[in-house]
């Protein structure tokens, strides 16, 4: 019998994407989810309909230490993908006490359901390149010193540093990646490309005259979450646990995302684009680049699809569900 994945926040982009993979490899999958609502037309169910035979999804919030206890001690998995998070940077300034709860209290939860009955299971935190905030150096790499800005980074700091102490300290198989921004078709419009390339589409289409925006200037090093999903499953392949910096090397800003998106339908985004303060952050991150040496050299990883591809890939997907839904 294939070996057995329990992935948490199953439903969200990378969720999905990594149960497709594993399936793939001849993985049973299975995931926890939260019941939640669609929300504008972005349903999260959605994103598991073409697998939803194939994996089996039990209800439950992280938060709640006996549900977690009892869904591992049900499925007994090999390897546990943690990806269940509020992962909004500029929502987390509203909602620090969530962070703590949902985020932080979430992770060592099931840190310590491991410990007590599975010491065996494999464990994978998504941790993020938030972390390292107001960057100190850049690239950034493993060695990098974290500066966070915002609850949600400090809240991956803690969950970072309760991932590495439960390896140490109780040799657990604990892996850490910390990713930086990764996007695919299926990214809900709260993040800052879905919500480019979804206007573009309605634009293109004549529904929507215009796209507010926040910081043009901000830099992210974007990737493709398949191609990183790849990355989470190899952690788990090694002898030893370990922590690595996930990314493509390269940084474009908002405002380089947002011309390639409209060039790529003859617009041109100064027309189109203007910047709305509220969606400004009380503290920002300005720029970052990922130095992903390590994960290449051990992992034998690299990212496929880099920033033209990704942008190509979300407009012509946002074309033809606008399309669609227009009809
Ligand atoms: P980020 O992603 O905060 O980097 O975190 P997001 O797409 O939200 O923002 C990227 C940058 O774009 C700027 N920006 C805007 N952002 C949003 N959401 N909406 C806007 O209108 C807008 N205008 C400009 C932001 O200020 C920011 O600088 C993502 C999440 O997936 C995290 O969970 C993950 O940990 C990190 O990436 C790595």
């Amino acid at each position: 019998m294939g070996k057995k994945a329990l992935i948490t926040g199953a439903s969200g982009m990378d969720g999905s994407n990594l149960a497709r993979f594993l399936l793939k490899k001849g993985y049973k999958v299975y995931g926890i989810e939260r019941r939640v609502s669609c929300d504008s037309g972005n349903c999260r169910h959605n994103r598991l309909s073409d697998i939803e035979n194939e994996i089996e999804i039990f209800i439950g919030d992280i938060r709640d230490y006996n549900r977690m206890f009892e869904i591992i001690n049900k499925v007994k998995p090999d390897e546990l993908y943690h990806l269940a998070a509020l992962s909004q940077v500029g929502i987390s300034f509203k909602n620090e006490f969530e962070i703590i709860d949902s985020n932080i209290k979430g992770t060592v939860n099931l840190l310590h359901i491991l410990k007590n009955i599975l010491p065996e299971c494999k464990f994978f935190h998504a941790s993020s390149s938030e972390q390292f905030g107001k960057v100190l150096k850049s690239p950034q790499n493993e060695n990098t010193p974290f500066n966070p800005v915002s609850p949600y980074a400090i809240g991956k700091v803690a969950c970072f540093f309760n991932v590495k102490m439960y390896r140490n300290a109780y040799n657990l198989f604990t892996c850490n990646s910390i990713t930086f921004n990764h996007e695919c078709e299926h990214r809900p419009t709260q993040f800052v490309t879905r919500k480019i390339t979804h206007a573009v589409a309605k634009i293109y289409h004549g529904l929507q005259d215009k796209l507010y925006l926040g910081n043009l200037d901000a830099r992210r090093d974007w990737g493709y979450s398949p191609d990183y999903c790849r990355a989470f499953y190899l952690m788990l392949q090694q002898n030893k646990p370990d922590d690595y910096v996930i990314a493509t090397g390269e940084t474009h800003s908002v405002r380089e995302f947002c011309k390639i998106a409209f060039n790529k339908v003859g617009l041109n985004y100064k027309d189109y684009v203007e910047v709305d303060p509220k969606f400004y952050r009380p503290a920002e991150v300005n720029v970052l680049t990922g130095d992903y040496s390590k994960a290449k050299k051990v992992l034998g990883w690299e990212p496929k699809v880099k920033f033209e591809e990704l942008i190509s890939k979300m407009v012509d997907y946002d074309l033809e569900l606008v399309g669609k839904e227009n009809v």
